[in-house]
């Protein structure tokens, strides 16, 4: 019996040592890495060692161990240790792969270049509340560009600056603008539940109640009754009439009778956004009573994707403004940013609950980011923090 090592840089030069030395019938008994060692040991490459035998039977059963055949080099039964490192080291090496390509691609980056922890951190929270990830790149590449290299160190000021950003991308209209001695139309769409008679309640509360305005109601909502009463309730509180209309030229009937009134509601039915045919007839309410201004109602409850379905099924009907309501519900303010910046539309009012009248207030670019930020928000220049109710 001979027993002998063989060290060699590769396992293929080993084992032609070993076949040169022992001839077909070696028996592997072992294989391993052996570090470099000596002087400059650091530059130097790992070799392998392999143990094998001549004459040797180091089974106690029936199986010999089987010699070296060409069929079986390198990878097959008498290495099945060595199969096991080959497939370590390749999953080893797909690693290091997508490593080095993340690095690659955070170095390429902008927004990752030179990075605060701040910067990941309100990215983070940014993507957090639903703020689409593109648009959440944009507001802190050009935060980041006007802040200095201290700057970037504070969490703050990165915030404050975000909210700005964010700030200018929203575009508000204001309340509804009454010249004297004008009359205002104003018409609520959206989907159903959405929360247009509330909506309306509120503001012809406001209006009637505070503003001391002629205010009368119409409602084209006649396929539920529970509808007609809902705003008949809120109507008779505030001592408004209504008008319940089931074709377009009672509308215009409705609205020649009012003509005397500062402003008039038009409250619609809720539309499926998933049905076409809903939506045009009340494109073609709105073309017959031509109000001066349409405000697409929409829930920021409702899942971004499911309000660009809804915009898009409404985009026959002339939108002026968009109103967000239910933001007393919403985990995702993020939306309401999403939403504005895809449909380029000023967002009017926003609604943060059931009560009529106190649960609306006149949208304000600076409140909302401020919401979509993170609550320490607080802006750098001449911003006002009080909070503008309708009336
Ligand atoms: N939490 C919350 N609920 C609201 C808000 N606005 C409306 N709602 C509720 O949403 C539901 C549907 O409102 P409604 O005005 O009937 O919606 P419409 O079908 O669009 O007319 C009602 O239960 C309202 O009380 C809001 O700002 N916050
Ligand atoms: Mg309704």
């Amino acid at each position: 019996m001979k027993i002998k090592k063989y060290e060699a840089p590769t396992i293929e030069e080993a084992l032609a040592q070993v076949k040169a030395d022992l001839g077909r019938d070696a028996v592997i008994l072992n294989t391993k890495k052996v570090p470099p060692k000596g002087l400059f040991s650091f530059f130097k490459k790992e070799r392998v060692e392999i143990t094998a035998a001549l004459g040797i039977n180091l089974m106690n059963h029936n199986d010999k161990p089987k010699p070296i055949s060409k069929s079986q080099e390198p990878s097959s039964t008498p290495f099945p240790r060595y199969e096991e490192k080959i497939g370590m080291l390749k999953s080893e090496i797909d690693e290091v792969k997508s490593l080095v390509k993340t690095i690659a691609h955070q170095l390429s980056d902008p927004l990752l270049q030179n990075t605060s922890e701040g910067l990941t951190e309100i990215y983070n929270h940014l993507l957090s509340n639903r703020v689409d990830e593109v648009i959440a790149r944009k507001i802190l590449l050009s935060a980041k560009k006007k802040l200095n290299k201290e700057e970037l160190q504070d969490i703050n000021k990165i915030r404050g600056k975000a909210g700005e950003e964010i700030t200018n991308l929203i575009k508000t209209s204001g309340p509804l603008h009454l010249p004297k001695g004008k009359q205002k139309v104003v018409a609520l769409v959206g989907p159903t539940g959405g929360g247009k008679t509330t909506t309306i309640a509120k503001l012809a509360a406001q209006y009637s109640l505070f503003k001391d305005k002629k205010v009368a109601l119409i409602t084209a909502d006649t396929y539920r009754i529970a509808a007609v009463e809902q705003l008949k309730t809120y109507a008779e509180i505030i001592d408004a009439p209504v008008e319940i209309i089931f074709t377009d030229e009672e509308a215009k009937e409705a609205l020649d009778k009012h003509s005397d009134k500062d402003l008039i509601f038009i409250d619609t039915a809720g539309r499926s956004p998933h049905n076409e045919d809903q939506v045009d007839e009340l494109a073609k309410l709105m073309e017959y009573c031509s109000p001066n201004e349409i405000h697409l109602v929409l829930s920021m409850t409702t899942k971004f994707s499911d309000l660009m379905t809804t915009i898009d099924r409404f985009s026959n009907i002339p939108v002026n403004k968009l109103i967000f309501t239910k933001l007393d519900e919403t985990t995702t303010p993020g939306t309401m940013l999403n939403v504005l910046a895809k449909t380029k539309k000023q967002l009017s009012y926003i609604t943060m609950g059931q009560n009529v009248p106190e649960d609306i207030e006149v949208a304000e670019s600076e409140k909302i980011s401020k919401m979509i930020v993170g609550e320490q928000f607080e802006p750098t220049e001449g911003s006002s923090e009080e909070t503008s109710r309708v009336s």
